[in-house]
């Protein structure tokens, strides 16, 4: 269980690393079902390959022979049993509740994530916002090893005590972002425009944290902590598993009728209480 002492930590620096959130056989089960899907993608489309192939190569021969089938795998992914018993096992249940000190929390947008280096993606540093809460949190859950050499998330601890910050962009969606890349700002190539002093000042290579993680550990961070990745440059592909959780008391919709769409607008100002 999560101790208090971890519980203050998220509070004050906005995250914080839980090792092994899930374990091995929840990982392996994840796996399977992901090599099943694919072989039977391929299987059905009559592209031969060696049953012996890992996920990456048969990863990369869906994605020459059909890409379009490749989208739709991923599309796909999120609905595997193995990723969602993960996300809802008693275990991450609890201790988010825990976490976030509540008995009834909404969860939203599970699903995994992959990234490959020949398909360099990367997200901007963000705050997260158009969900359907405005103080929830979000756990990342590498099913790979990372760190800042192989390419990873990165948070900017305690940027969240600035609350929501607007500056150049950040209207759009993070993938959106012509500001905040965090490779420009690690090799100083980032154009300083902001217009906004604090963003000037926490967008800075010397504040950006990279965990290092293996395989089930979690780094789990606040709606407000800025966050970003860097494209993934290891062997394999990068999986993740990503949800969110909601304290039912922090979300809009359900207590205003004036309120038109679940997820809050990026125009909104964040910093409201309910
Ligand atoms: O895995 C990543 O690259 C970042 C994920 C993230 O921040 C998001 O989906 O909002
Ligand atoms: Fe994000």
């Amino acid at each position: 269980m999560i101790s208090r002492k971890k519980i203050k930590e998220f509070n004050t620096k906005g995250f914080i690393v839980i090792k092994k959130f899930i374990n091995k056989k929840q990982i392996s089960l994840i796996y399977s079902q992901l090599n099943e899907i694919i072989n039977h993608i391929l299987t059905k489309n009559n592209i031969k390959f060696d049953k012996k192939l890992n996920l990456e190569r048969k990863y990369l021969l869906l994605k020459k022979r059909k890409p379009i089938l490749k989208s739709h795998f991923y599309d796909a992914i999120k609905l595997i049993d193995s990723s969602n018993s993960a996300v809802f096992s008693k275990k991450i249940i609890n201790t988010i509740k825990k976490l976030l000190n509540r008995k009834t929390i909404f969860v939203t947008g599970q699903r995994l994530r992959l990234d490959h280096k020949s398909d360099p993606h990367h997200l901007p540093l963000h705050q997260e916002l158009n969900n359907i809460s405005n103080d929830f949190c979000l756990v990342w859950v590498p099913l790979v090893k990372v760190n800042k050499k192989t390419g990873s998330l990165c948070v900017i601890p305690k940027s969240h005590i600035y609350g929501h910050l607007k500056y150049k962009d950040s209207k759009l969606a993070a993938e959106n972002h012509r500001v905040g890349i965090v490779k420009k700002i690690l090799r100083g190539k980032e154009k300083k425009k902001y217009n906004n002093k604090i963003v000037e000042y926490l967008f800075d290579k010397k504040k950006l944290y990279f965990p290092t993680m293996q395989p089930g550990d979690a780094i789990i961070f606040k709606t407000l902590i800025f966050h970003g990745s860097t494209p993934y440059e290891g062997k394999g592909l990068r999986w993740t598993l990503l949800s969110t959780f909601h304290p039912i008391d922090k979300v809009p919709y359900i207590v205003n009728d004036k309120t038109k769409t679940f997820s809050i607008p990026y125009d909104v100002n964040y910093n409201f209480k309910i």
